[in-house]
């Protein structure tokens, strides 16, 4: 086993990509000669910091400006804030292997047409041989990791899932609620083997999570997006639930698929999934890619 991450033993290699939107940058570099993702992120404000106090100014109190330019009633500042406004969530990969680095480092992406029988012959074999290691999801089913984090859980093999937050979400922000539910069962990768005997696994999650949401956070279904994303990082089937006024990475239309739907879908034709043609995008360094770059040049 690697020694443990330390930033003070991280050396700088390059950046991955920098997205200015959303604030994060990802940063590769090596840690006892591992690679190592650090990924950096500015926090969302709360309502919390600003109406939680009795004084109102209190949060900027210990704050300084400097100036950048003024003109009649406008100016602009820097302002430097208490270290508590400033803080940065940090999420590291270590040891991160080539498929991690791939998928942080800044490329253009495509759109795909999946049908069912270019799944079995491109994406499936593909995904077998590419996929990401799993080891996470297991750790949380098993009880190893992230134990005192689960929000909600059942057992039940064939309709069970545990919900905690994601590793994209730092667990307190409630303006950034993220949370996932992740199903007991190991046979199923993504919406693409859902078939209609699943659907109380799919009803099951849908109405406890949403409950339990509300229960612990405080936030009403109808202000929750529920989806799955295909195509996924990890082929063990999962569900997101975020809110609604928070745009969260992977919530467009070329990648996420609403909970709702999926289940009226199959609803409407049992074996939906198993017929539909599915488009998504793929990263150009992706295997995948090149994978249906091949097929198209035959
Ligand atoms: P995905 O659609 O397979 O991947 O979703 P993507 O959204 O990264 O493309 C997997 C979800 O699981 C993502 O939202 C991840 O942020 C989350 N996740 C990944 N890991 C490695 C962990 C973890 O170790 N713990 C938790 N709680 N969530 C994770």
């Amino acid at each position: 086993l690697p020694q443990s991450f330390s930033l003070d033993d991280f050396v700088y290699e390059r950046l991955l990509s920098n997205n200015a939107n959303r604030k994060v940058i990802f940063v590769l570099g090596r840690c006892f000669n591992l690679p190592a993702i650090v990924i950096l992120e500015k926090i969302a404000f709360t309502e919390e910091q600003f109406s939680g106090t009795d004084d109102k100014s209190t949060i900027l109190k210990n704050s300084s400006l400097e100036k950048i330019m003024e003109n009649d009633i406008y100016q602009n500042n820097f302002c430097r804030v208490d270290s508590d406004l400033n803080k940065l969530k940090a999420t590291i990969i270590y040891p991160a292997t080539e498929k991690h680095i791939s998928k942080y480092t800044e490329q253009k992406i495509y759109v795909l047409k999946e049908t069912p029988e270019l799944y079995k012959s491109v994406t499936l074999p593909c995904l077998e041989k590419e996929q990401f290691n799993c080891d996470w999801v297991y750790n949380i089913l098993e009880h190893r990791q992230e134990v005192d984090r689960i929000v909600i859980e059942d057992l039940s093999p064939d309709v069970g899932f545990m919900l905690l937050p994601d590793l994209k979400w730092d667990g307190v922000t409630d303006e950034t609620m993220y949370v996932t539910a992740i199903i007991m069962n190991r046979s199923i990768k993504s919406i693409r083997d859902l078939r209609e005997s699943h659907l109380p696994l799919l009803e099951n999650i849908k109405s406890k999570c949403l409950a339990a949401i509300k229960d612990k956070y405080g936030v009403n279904s109808n202000e929750v997006r529920a989806y799955f994303h295909y195509q996924p990082s990890y082929y063990h089937l999962h569900v997101h639930f975020n809110y609604l006024k928070y745009d969260a990475p992977g919530i467009f239309c070329d990648k996420a698929h609403l909970l709702d739907t999926v289940i009226d879908n199959i609803k409407m034709v049992p074996n939906y999934y198993e017929k539909a043609t599915l488009s998504f995008t793929v990263r150009e360094n992706d295997k995948l890619y090149d994978a249906y770059k091949s097929i198209a040049e035959e």
